[in-house]
This record gives C-alpha cells, structure tokens and sequence, in this order.
C-alpha cells in the first residue's frame, strides 16, 4: 500500500513513520522545505522519545521519503493543524484541511482513501470534505472511501499509544468504514472502533473536553481551598479515595493544543448549549492570572522581586510550548515594573538561561510552572545560591524540598494570605 500523509508534524510524522515500520511506502509531505530536509537528511524536527530512532530505522528500510508535493497514492492521510478561528466563539478553522484537500483531489483515482487525522468540528467530513470529492466527480463510498480518524495519543508517548489505543474509525458510509478498518489495521494493536464520521468528530472533540472541564474542576476548588483556608490537595487526595471519584490535578493552567482549543470548536457549533463547557475554558483560561497574584503575595510576604520560571513548556518532558499557562505567567510577570524574571527549561531552547545554578542565582522565589522530571528534586548546591530559599511548585511536582525554607503549593497558598492578615 502506497500512503501519502499531508501534515509532517507532531501527529503526521509519527504517523507516517508508524507506517513505514510496518512496511508500507510512505511519502511524507509538508510545506515547510527545511522540515522536509531535515527528514531526508534522517534528522526529526520534534521532540519525542524514540521517534529518532524510528525515523532512522525506516531510512534504512527506504520505506518514507519526504517531500514539498502531493503524488498518486493509494491512501491519502490529512494530518494538518486545525487552530482556532479569531472569531467571537473561537470555532474551529479548517483553512489547511481544506489546502491539504484541495491540493490531493487533481491525485486521486478510484478506489483510493481519503482520511481526516487533523481535529476538526463536527460534520466536517460529511459537510465540507465530502463535497470537494464529489466535486471532482466521484462517489464518495463507491470510487473515493472518505473516513474520519481522529488520533488521540498522548505526548511524549507516541509511538507507543498509536499502535496500542483503541482507534475510532468514522465512515462517512459503511465501505468507507471497512477501508479505514483495513488500513489501521497495518499497525493498530488496539480495537478499531467503528462510528459514523460525525460521531467520531464528535468524540475525539468530548474526549478532550471531558478532561478540560474536569481540570477546571480542580483549578476552581483551588481557588475555593485558597478563599475557605482548606488544603485543596489534601482535598483531590482524600476524595480521589472515593472508588467512583477521580477529581483531576490542578495547575497554573492547561496548555498545548488539544484541550485548550478542541473545547471551543464544540462551542462554535452549539453555542447556546455548551455552557459548561464555555465557563469551564473560562476557569482555566484565568488560571495564569490567578498564579501571578499569588507568585505577587508571595513577594511582597518574602520583600523580593526576583523571580526564577523553571519550566515553559505546557506539560513534563516534552518542548511543545503551544497554549502553554508557563508562558503567559511568564509574559504578564515580565511585563511588570520593579520585577526581575529570567525562564529556565532544560526541554526548550527559547528560555533564558540553560543552567539551574544560573536562573536561580540571587533569586527570591523558584516559581516551577511545568512538571518536568528534572525539577523533581532540585539539587541542594543549585538551591543555595538563591537569595531567599522559596518554592512555589504550582505542578505539585516537587518529591523533595529539604534545601528550601518555604515551600508553597496550590494547596498551602492560602497560608499567604492569612500571614498577610495577621501581621
Ligand atoms: N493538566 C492539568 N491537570 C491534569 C491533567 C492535565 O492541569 O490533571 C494540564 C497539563 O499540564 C497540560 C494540559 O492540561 O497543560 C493538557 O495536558 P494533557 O496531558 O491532558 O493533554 P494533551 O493536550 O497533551 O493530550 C491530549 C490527550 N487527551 C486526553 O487525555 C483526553 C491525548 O490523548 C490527545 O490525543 C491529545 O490531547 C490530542 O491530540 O487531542
């Protein structure tokens, strides 16, 4: 099987990759010419464990190559992003599916597959990707099999869950759906899903928002924990005990480009009806502002005004730093007059400093915003240069924290406050 996947990024090359592996002739196509050839050169532009070595075993296999333009295939596989629209509900923009289907169309002869990997808002596929087939005078269903497959693999583990989750295949008619089977069925371990296209739009879409409004639901007893002086996270632990509870982690906010985008493509559609949703992205979306007024208390309980960021990706371990809450912490501190910031990441080149001992030299406040496996236990000689020993560890990440002499967490911020009343 020949497969073209459109979209070289952090789902279409692993995608693509996962292909070739498992012996299919893959093309790879993206606009972007140096991404092209940094893969040609067997370089991957992302970071993400083992895709590397996978890139180099399926070069030596002769099983990918990359390229700027779309050739005959037998499967064609849209994996192109789908950001949100700058429009009053943030709905979903599909100006690159649409390219991506546009340039595949002149390509594509009967019995071919056309697939949607790239999150897209409900009715799409039938709607507005279906048509431009039928345009160019094919059946869909009888010539072209259109299907809707969303991914929903986790970042920094990839590899692993392509092949190993379950996979919703979404026809838009039953012989759409029974190509979609075969195909993933090269790699996928888990169950192949069979759904309408719509439905599994719609899914992929409420597995994201699921987890959205439930973060949400952390972030915002937080915030009662901080009003009430009640340990939030001593809360999430003891009700998280409970066998039919699962109460999510809170932090400075949710980042990436997954749950703080797709919940918006839902409320575009049904504006009227989504209004949990909507306050839910609301809860979220300040939680960056609720973080800079306490990192603010923080300082004026302690008299500094140096801040130390560790950490500006959107989540542990990985470099992606799309949506992310670190970032916007770090602007809104940055743009206040009589406060000092400098970012450390060892994950992503932008920030600042690329030592430990640098970003935290002289400083009043380690201010961690992304639980990276490296800020689990910071090292005591690292901690002693700073000018005040104080943590303010926003992921709960933190194991050990003997070298500091204020540890601070969403769970104890209160504990600010109340020192502030007191005096
Ligand atoms: N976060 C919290 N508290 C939590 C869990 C996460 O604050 O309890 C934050 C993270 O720090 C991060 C954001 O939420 O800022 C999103 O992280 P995530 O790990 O929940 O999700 P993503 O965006 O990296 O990946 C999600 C996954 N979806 C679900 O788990 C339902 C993944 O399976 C999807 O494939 C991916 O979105 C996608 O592409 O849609």
């Amino acid at each position: 099987m020949k497969i073209l996947t459109v979209g070289l990024g952090y789902i279409g090359l692993p995608t693509a990759i996962t292909f070739a592996l498992h012996g299919q002739e893959v093309v790879g196509v993206d606009k972007n010419q140096h991404v092209v050839e940094m893969l040609n050169n067997g370089k991957v532009h992302i970071e993400e464990p083992l895709l590397q070595e996978a890139l180099q075993e399926v070069r030596k296999q002769q099983n990918l190559k990359a390229q700027l333009n779309v050739e005959p295939a037998d499967v064609f596989i849209v994996a192109v992003p789908t950001p949100n629209c700058e429009d009053e509900y943030k709905g979903c923009d599909l100006t690159y599916v649409v390219d991506a289907v546009k340039n595949i169309v002149p390509y594509l002869q009967a019995g071919n597959t056309v697939i949607i990997e790239s999150t897209i808002s409900p009715r799409t596929t039938e709607d507005v990707v279906k048509p431009m087939i039928e345009k160019a005078g094919f059946e869909v269903g009888e010539d072209i099999f259109l299907v809707h497959c969303p991914e929903r693999v986790l970042p920094g583990k990839v590899l692993y869950e392509l092949v190993f989750n379950n996979r919703i295949i979404g026809g838009v008619t039953p012989a759409c759906t029974k190509k979609g089977r075969e195909i993933y069925g090269v790699f996928v371990q888990g169950e192949l899903i069979e759904a309408k296209a719509s439905t599994a739009e719609l899914s992929k879409l409420m597995e994201n928002t699921y987890r959205d409004v439930n973060i949400a639901l952390a972030n915002e007893l937080v915030q009662i924990g901080a009003k009430l002086d009640i340990d939030a996270l001593e809360v999430i632990r003891m009700a998280n005990q409970h066998p039919r509870v699962n109460i999510h982690q809170p932090g400075p906010g949710v980042g990436g480009h997954c749950l703080a985008v797709d919940p918006y493509f839902i409320v575009a559609k049904a504006p009227e009806e989504a209004q949990l949703i909507q306050r839910a992205r609301k809860v979220n979306s300040q939680m960056p502002h609720f973080v800079v007024e306490q990192v603010l208390d923080i300082l004026e309980k302690h008299d500094g005004k140096t801040i130390s960021i560790l950490g500006l990706a959107y989540k542990g371990n990985i470099d992606d730093m799309r949506e992310s809450p670190a970032v916007s912490i770090a602007n809104q501190l940055r743009s206040m007059s009589g406060i000092e910031i400098r970012t450390y990441d060892p994950h992503v080149k932008e920030a600042d400093t690329d030592s430990l001992e640098e970003v935290l030299q002289d400083s009043d406040i380690a201010l961690i915003l992304t639980d990276h496996d490296e800020f689990k236990e910071l090292p005591e000689n690292a901690v002693k240069v700073m000018k005040q020993r104080v943590l303010f560890d926003t992921r709960n990440c933190v194991v050990s924290d003997a070298s500091f002499e204020e540890h601070y967490t969403l769970g104890n911020i209160s504990a600010v406050k109340n020192a502030e009343q007191a005096l």
